[in-house]
């Protein structure tokens, strides 16, 4: 692991706290993993941590986060709020939002977010959340963690980047530096459940169409017609409607 002097610049950076310090690193195994060790050993909320590659990235259930060097946000965020455990889906729903909001901002696209983590532009995967969390019944810390393609993206998972998209240069450190300035006025409104749900539902991509959703051995096909309060997707299927609150989520093609 070397600790290289920083190399990312955060363009409009306006916040109180998120993102002022900030490790940036030419390498390392995985950012989430260096937060995590950090959060565990005491570093306060709002303490970002940054790469230009990862050896190791990782997404939900151990799956690989693949990147190019230097072509990439790969970032992540040690936050400390007050929080129930079960409610810290909210997270990973203000980091989705915040980055879709950030990329309009700054590039004047709008990313749709695919329930449960991630961010999409024409039907490509654009960005992907990986939120680890800490705490018995009140969260101790999180790590918040973001993977967004800016100007490479692996072709083997069918991704695109936002260079390809836009069909010119983005500054990542623009992009993430506005995520950070609006996420920050998330975490400051208490994760208001219903400004983020307003987001998602704004920008969702699942919603009207159907979906197959898979958690482990469970299947579940139908509509997509919601998201309850809590960010579970709320599928019309079958026999009934049911609130999903994980699991992968595939559109089926028409
Ligand atoms: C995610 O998981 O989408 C969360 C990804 C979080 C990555 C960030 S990078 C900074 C921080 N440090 C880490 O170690 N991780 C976080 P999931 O929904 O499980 O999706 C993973 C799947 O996305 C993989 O199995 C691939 O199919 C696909 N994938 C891998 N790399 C990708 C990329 N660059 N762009 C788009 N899709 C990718």
């Amino acid at each position: 692991m070397s600790d290289q002097p920083a190399r990312l610049e955060l363009v409009g950076l306006t916040t109180r706290c998120l993102g002022r310090v900030h490790h940036h690193y030419q390498t390392l195994d995985s950012t989430n993993r260096a937060a995590k060790e950090m959060a565990a050993h005491g570093e306060p909320g709002g303490v970002l941590v940054t790469a230009d590659f990862q050896t190791a990235g990782r997404g939900r259930l151990d799956r690989r986060w693949e990147s190019p060097p230097g072509s990439s946000i790969m970032a992540s965020l040690i936050l400390r709020p007050e929080l129930n455990l079960r409610d810290s889906f909210r997270l990973t729903m203000a980091a989705a939002a915040a980055f879709s909001l950030a990329v309009e901002r700054v590039a004047g696209l709008v990313p749709l977010i695919k329930w449960p983590n991630d961010l999409y532009l024409n039907d490509r995967k654009l960005a992907g959340v990986l939120t680890e969390i800490k705490g018995r019944d009140r969260l101790d810390w999180a790590v918040v963690g973001l993977g967004m393609n800016i100007s490479a993206a692996p072709p083997e998972v069918g991704a695109i980047h936002l260079v390809e998209s836009l069909g010119a240069p983005v500054d990542r450190g623009e992009i993430l530096a506005a995520g950070l300035n609006i996420m920050e006025g998330f975490l400051d409104r208490n994760l208001a459940p219903a400004e983020l749900r307003s987001v998602w539902l704004d920008r969702s991509l699942l919603l009207g169409r159907e979906v197959t959703i898979i958690d482990g051995e469970d299947r579940i096909a139908g509509a997509a017609v919601d998201l309850d309060a809590d960010g579970a997707l709320v599928v019309e299927t079958e026999t009934g409607r049911r609130a999903i609150r994980a699991g992968d989520a595939s559109v089926l093609k028409k």
